[in-house]
């Protein structure tokens, strides 16, 4: 009787179930009305009197086995059939989420395709930079401010080495390089040695341009930046010319644009002041002409620059400066309208 009941437990344990009809199949063995086990409680009284007892709780015990496997198998097969009816094939798939393009991405090129069509073309440059490329050759003497370690990164192996405090530097390059006349805007990052805070940042991007010829006057700055405005912010757009001061420029001019929002009235936007600054320029310093290899009694040009994060800021009307480097989906997802 004993090796009949270790049989039978063996036969529970290694019965393979794989689906519903084996599982019926173990069922009727082991738990229908004429099961297995039946035969062996009816044996019982064959067992000696003393060990009745013992036997049949052996035999108790295998019906429990068998119970416990059937439970177990048939509520994963349940599930498992439940799953398959939940897959609908006919659905349609859940596709993919549309990124969309930075802001600052659609400035940049809205301002290069502005500038495309007057006949500038883009020019590209190095982020580490010599000193030469973004201070000495643009006019910025070694005691000048700006090269203040608070202003730059220095690379710490050689201080000759810094992160471009900006696009000038390329525009040096370009005069190295090409042959006149030039007409090229540098659009990039530039890096600034700032706490980051919602008014200033250690990096911001720029475009810079230049046009060197025969001839290029103060007159044809001024045309330029006003088809730029007028373009840029729209055909009422209005400018007008601040004096100032740069190293590499000379004269030099900070330009202001009409405010659009409340038409040169004063408004919150502008400061109550009518007008929204919008970029440097001026008149290349004939001493960098001239660091360039280029005669400054036979040709002249002028430059100009604007940070695209200002640009961007005055067209969509962001006040925090932190906001474009983020990546806050939730931010950029408001410009998926715009491409
Ligand atoms: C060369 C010579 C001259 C580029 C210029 C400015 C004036 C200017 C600022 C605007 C806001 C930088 O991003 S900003 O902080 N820039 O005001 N930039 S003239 O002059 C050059 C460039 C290259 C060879």
């Amino acid at each position: 009787m004993e090796d009949k009941i270790k049989e039978l437990s063996q036969q529970i344990e290694e019965f393979k179930i794989e689906g519903k009809e084996t599982l019926e199949k173990f069922r009727i063995q082991f738990l229908g009305s004429k099961n297995v086990l039946k035969d062996l409680f009816a044996e019982i009284r064959n067992v000696a009197a003393d060990k009745r007892k013992e036997v049949g709780q052996s035999i108790n015990s295998l019906k429990t086995q068998a119970q416990n496997k059937f439970d177990s198998l048939s509520d994963s097969s349940e599930e498992a059939e439940e799953q398959k009816s939940d897959i609908d094939l006919t659905l349609p798939g859940e596709g993919f989420k549309l990124g969309s393009r930075h802001p600052l991405s659609l400035v940049n090129e809205e301002i290069i395709e502005i500038f495309s069509k007057i006949g500038f073309n883009v020019s590209e440059g190095p982020e580490v930079e010599d000193d030469w490329h973004n201070f000495t050759g643009l006019n910025l003497p070694d005691e000048h401010p700006a090269r203040d370690m608070q202003d730059t990164f220095f690379i710490e192996k050689d201080p000759d080495w810094l992160l471009r405090t900006h696009t000038s530097s390329v525009q040096m390059r370009v005069m190295e390089a090409k042959e006149l006349p030039i007409r090229t805007i540098t659009p990039g990052r530039v890096y600034r040695n700032e706490a980051i805070s919602a008014r200033a940042h250690c990096f911001f991007h720029q475009v810079e341009g230049i046009y060197i010829d025969k001839k290029v006057s103060f007159a044809d700055l001024k045309q330029t930046i006003e088809y730029f405005a007028k373009e840029m912010f729209g055909e009422h757009a209005k400018i007008r010319l601040r004096p100032s001061y740069f190293p590499f420029t000379e004269p030099s001019a900070e330009v202001d644009v009409s405010c659009s929002l409340c038409n040169t009235k004063g408004c919150n936007v502008c400061k109550y002041t009518g007008w929204l600054e919008i970029l440097g320029c001026g008149m290349i310093d004939p001493n960098v002409l001239k660091n360039a290899g280029i005669d400054p009694n036979e040709y002249s040009g002028f430059a100009f620059g604007m940070g695209i994060e200002r640009m961007a800021m005055l067209k969509y009307e962001v006040k925090d400066l932190r906001m474009w480097s983020e990546n806050d989906i939730r931010f950029l997802d408001q410009f998926k309208a715009t491409w």
